[in-house]
């Protein structure tokens, strides 16, 4: 594997990487989706959520993969329904998503908060299952939630597994969502490979072990952001990155970064460690003061000639596991103040 690192445009690598199978597919469902509540008068939100695999080999034993369980792309969702958006969900598969998340089978099995009722012997009825005690609360809760969208129908959930899958489902659905002009808003919190290898370099067996040290030289994935902006989009979405970074000294300065670079709206820092209780909305211009009452608590706005921080923290939780509904999530405040701007870039302000 050592040919030449390839630039790809966003426009040469849709001309050479084959688009997944299922893309017609899901792109027709999404129409339908968006026709219906374009219909109903509803604002729609694109959730993108989970990480990306860059595949090593065509017949795929190996691959790399992004940090992200999906958390706050299902929260998230949860809160944009709740606030009264339709959402496309577009997960990696069997990342987590909105109201199953809360029962995960890794922090929350659901299997243990459930018992068999006393079973009458001789009868074919299998018995009877109920939920403890001190989860049925909880429970009732997600559930009437997620019974309500279900009925609603505003709740359309799509997969990716690879960075490939991911690019081409988010052209097509950028390009769907479009239609919508203002009213749709883009909320890009996968965690999306940087480098990927173009599918002429793979290999098409397992590589194998027997000359030692591997080396694989990737290419970079195509930045496509700018083109989501001003073609896909037609520069009507309001679109939000997340910007994550390990090194806090960076968020800042990268997040202003894009969007110079790429021109949309908003980006949300977020550094690895301290994402779940403390983000910056980065933003171009300076924006008006928040309305009195809100829940947003940003402790500190610092504006620059062009560009406009506000820090959003909540309590650090003090237990890492919490099998309850209770806790405060950032989630709901990120949306909250998302949903603000949002409406302030529908009215055109
Ligand atoms: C994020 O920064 C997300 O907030 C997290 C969420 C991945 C940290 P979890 O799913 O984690 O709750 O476990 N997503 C964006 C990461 C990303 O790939 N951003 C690109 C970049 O930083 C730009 S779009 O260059």
């Amino acid at each position: 594997m050592s040919e030449e690192p390839t630039s790809f445009s966003a426009d040469s690598y849709f001309a050479t990487q084959p688009a997944p199978p299922t893309l017609e597919h899901d792109i027709a469902g999404v129409k339908e989706f968006v026709a219906r509540q374009a219909k109903e008068g509803r604002n729609v939100v694109l959730v993108t959520s989970g990480g990306t695999t860059v595949p090593l080999e065509l017949n795929v034993v190996r691959f790399l993969d992004n940090f992200s369980a999906g958390t706050r792309g299902a929260t998230s969702a949860e809160y944009f329904l709740k606030a009264g958006y339709a959402v496309i969900f577009m997960h990696r598969q069997f990342s987590l998503q909105p109201f199953s998340r809360h029962y995960s089978h890794s922090t929350n099995p659901f299997l243990d908060f459930l018992e068999i009722e006393g079973s009458k012997s001789g009868t074919a009825t299998p018995p009877a299952i109920s939920v403890t005690h001190a989860m049925r609360k909880d429970l009732v809760e997600v559930l009437t939630a997620y019974k309500s969208v279900h009925a609603a129908g505003t709740l359309h959930t799509l997969t990716f597994v690879t960075v490939n899958d991911y690019l081409w489902l988010l052209r097509a659905l950028s390009q769907e969502l479009s239609v919508l002009k203002r009213k749709a808003m883009y909320y890009l919190a996968a965690a999306v490979s940087d480098f990927f290898l173009p599918r002429q370099k793979m290999s098409e067996h397992k590589i194998q072990s027997g000359k030692g040290s591997l080396h694989i030289e990737m290419d970079q994935v195509p930045k496509i952001l700018k083109p989501m902006v001003d073609v896909w989009t037609r520069g009507d979405g309001f679109i939000v990155s997340f910007k994550l970074e390990t090194d806090e000294q960076l968020l800042v300065p990268k997040a202003r970064a894009a969007l110079e670079r790429y021109g949309h709206q908003v980006v949300v820092g977020n550094d690895l460690h301290r994402r779940k209780f403390e983000v910056v909305f980065v933003s171009r211009k300076p924006l008006p003061p928040l309305p009195p009452g809100v829940t947003v608590n940003p402790i500190g706005e610092e504006t620059t000639s062009s560009f406009a921080e506000s820090w959003l923290r909540i309590d650090i939780p003090t237990s890492p596991i919490v099998h309850t509904n209770q806790v405060k999530e950032i989630e709901e405040d990120i949306v909250a103040e998302l949903v603000r701007r949002h409406e302030r870039w529908i009215q055109g302000r």
